[in-house]
């Protein structure tokens, strides 16, 4: 899973990005130079894993990864001028699967009051401005050689045309493209274009202690104006969550406590971007290793097989499946067997998260 994390300048991006990544963040931040993105992969802790590892005496524990990368930021003003974001920003962005805006709501010293909706409004345009721009470009291009195609290579082109379109009509009227309803033909077509706007975003409100300290929150007039699909709201004290990030897990836990957090902001996070992105966790448990992966919601056997190795899709026979609670209960695989929770199932199986997968092909 990519994660993007985007914001105004000094909005607390790369704070966030600490407060998420931990070491590794740290490391990447250190290596990165000024006014270059830095990437950290992060392992999503797990317990349930953990505990599979154990039952299946796996000799080693492969947790799923979150990749976040953090983006300088760019002055709303130099977006104007150049029509959207610079290349090398869409460049990184182009592989992320979701965005990460953080916006600033902590008061930063300079005189200069938070403005959280006026900063929102502010970085989807910024979003917006920049998919506009290349929706036209490849509008422009299409327009151009549609007349000389035929067959398969103009009903193609006329796919396109039309999710493009209509995701043009939006962008013109300040809608970002991930309001657009496209047809699953439409949407194939502008993958490609990797448009940043239609990627889903989870508004993060970065706040200071005052703000937690008086409970306020911060995201309920942003969810009362409607945040549309594809778009999440929460907030977040990043500096705080930075430093709580860098104790060791007793510390950590006694801090947490002090503070009445329930768990700390990089667990938030993840939970929510599984949610943003409609992402699931499986397992594959054995003695070599024990592995959490993850799928899409709604995701079948057949899917999850290919997430593992393409040969597990191509010779895809059946499943054995056991969801995680049951084998906990039950307490080992055998004992799933004789009391009949671990079933087996075909290719065309949802995928559950928590279910421990068996793939068996040839
Ligand atoms: N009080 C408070 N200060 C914060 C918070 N997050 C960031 N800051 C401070 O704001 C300043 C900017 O933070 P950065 O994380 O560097 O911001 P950035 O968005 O990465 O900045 P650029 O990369 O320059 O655009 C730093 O001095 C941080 O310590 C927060 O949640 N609360
Ligand atoms: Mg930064």
């Amino acid at each position: 899973m990519e994660i993007g994390i985007i914001g105004l300048p000094r909005s607390g991006k790369t704070t966030t990005f600490l407060a998420l990544g931990g070491r590794s963040a740290h490391e990447a931040a250190g290596r990165a130079r000024h006014g270059e993105p830095a990437v950290a992969a992060v392992a999503v802790p797990d317990p349930r894993l953990e505990e599979l590892a154990v039952m299946f005496g796996s000799a080693r524990i492969v947790p799923a990864t979150i990749r976040y990368t953090d983006l300088p930021g760019v002055a709303p003003e130099q977006i104007a001028r150049q029509h959207g974001l610079p290349e090398s920003h869409l460049q990184y962005l182009a592989g992320v699967e979701a965005l990460l805006a953080v916006i600033r709501a902590f008061d930063d010293g300079s005189g200069v009051p938070a403005q959280v909706e006026k900063d929102i409004e502010s970085l989807e345009t910024e979003l917006i401005l920049t998919d506009l721009q290349r929706v036209e470009n490849r509008l422009g291009r299409l327009e151009k050689t549609i007349g000389k195609t035929t067959g398969r290579e103009r009903e193609a082109a006329e796919i396109e045309r039309s999710g493009l379109l209509k995701v043009q009509t939006a962008l013109n009227a300040g809608k970002a493209a991930r309001t657009v309803e496209l047809d699953s033909r439409e949407e194939a077509a502008l993958r490609s274009l990797a448009l940043v706007s239609q990627k889903p975003i989870a508004w993060l409100i970065n706040v200071d202690e005052q703000a937690l300290a008086s409970g306020a929150d911060l995201t309920a007039p942003i969810r009362a104006k409607g945040l549309g699909p594809g778009a999440l709201c929460v907030q977040l004290d990043s500096e705080m969550e930075k430093e709580i990030a860098e104790l060791d897990a007793v510390s950590q836990a006694e801090f947490l406590a002090g503070y009445g957090i329930e768990e700390p902001a990089a667990k938030k996070i993840i939970t929510l971007c599984f949610r943003l992105l409609g992402c699931i966790v499986f397992f594959t448990a054995a003695e070599k290793e024990a592995h959490a992966w993850t799928l899409r919601e709604g995701g079948t056997a057949l899917e999850a097989a290919g997430t593992i190795h393409s040969d597990f899709a191509k010779g895809f026979i059946r499943a054995e499946v056991v969801h995680w609670a049951d084998l906990h209960a039950a307490g080992s695989y055998a004992a799933c067997r004789k009391n009949g929770t671990l079933r087996t199932e075909g290719k065309n199986y949802v995928v559950q998260d928590g279910d421990v997968l068996m793939i068996l092909f040839h």
